[in-house]
């Protein structure tokens, strides 16, 4: 049986990871009005990961006899100053995420709940690949701001994630 407090930071993250869904889906939305469909798709894959996540979280919660409250998601962002300032947002919400993780690994820790602690680690690994990702991406969007024939090329290789 999980606590009262541990099961209201999970229910909490639950909703972090259901609003990841939703803001990388908005970004996906932007890309396709910027003619940025492999980036669109690449954040589409993105989101539908995100959706995973937040499902081990309810499946978790379940698991240890808890409950499932869910809370209403704010309203994502709709526009970005450009391609890149929507990868860019995208990594500074990634670091959100991981801070966010590492508080409830704390909060594991503090009640000794060793269940919770181990259910984490997955997701303490899964923010440095979700952070190392991102980084390169942002990286070449960055080379690319002077050529749009690298930019397409870019876009259509980010258009293969979730086809292979
Ligand atoms: Fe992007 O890892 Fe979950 O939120």
């Amino acid at each position: 049986m999980i606590s009262t407090t541990l099961q209201k930071a999970l229910n909490d993250h639950l909703n972090e990871e259901m609003f990841s869904f939703y803001l990388y889906l908005s970004m996906s939305a932007y890309l396709e009005t910027q003619n940025m469909k492999g980036m669109a798709q690449w954040m589409r894959t993105q989101a539908e990961e995100e959706y995973g996540h937040a499902k081990k979280f309810y499946e978790f919660i379940h698991d240890r006899g808890g409950r499932v409250i869910l809370g209403a998601l704010p309203q994502p962002e709709a526009e970005w100053a450009s391609p890149l300032a929507a990868f860019e947002a995208a990594l500074a919400h990634e670091r959100h995420i991981t801070q966010r993780i590492g508080a409830l690994v704390d909060a594991a820790r503090a009640e000794n709940d060793h269940a919770t602690f181990a259910f984490l680690q997955w997701f303490v690994n899964e923010q440095v690949e979700e952070e190392a990702t991102l980084e390169p991406i942002i990286r070449q969007m960055q080379d690319t701001q002077t050529s749009k024939g690298a930019l397409y090329y870019l876009d259509r290789q980010l258009g293969k994630r979730g086809k292979e």
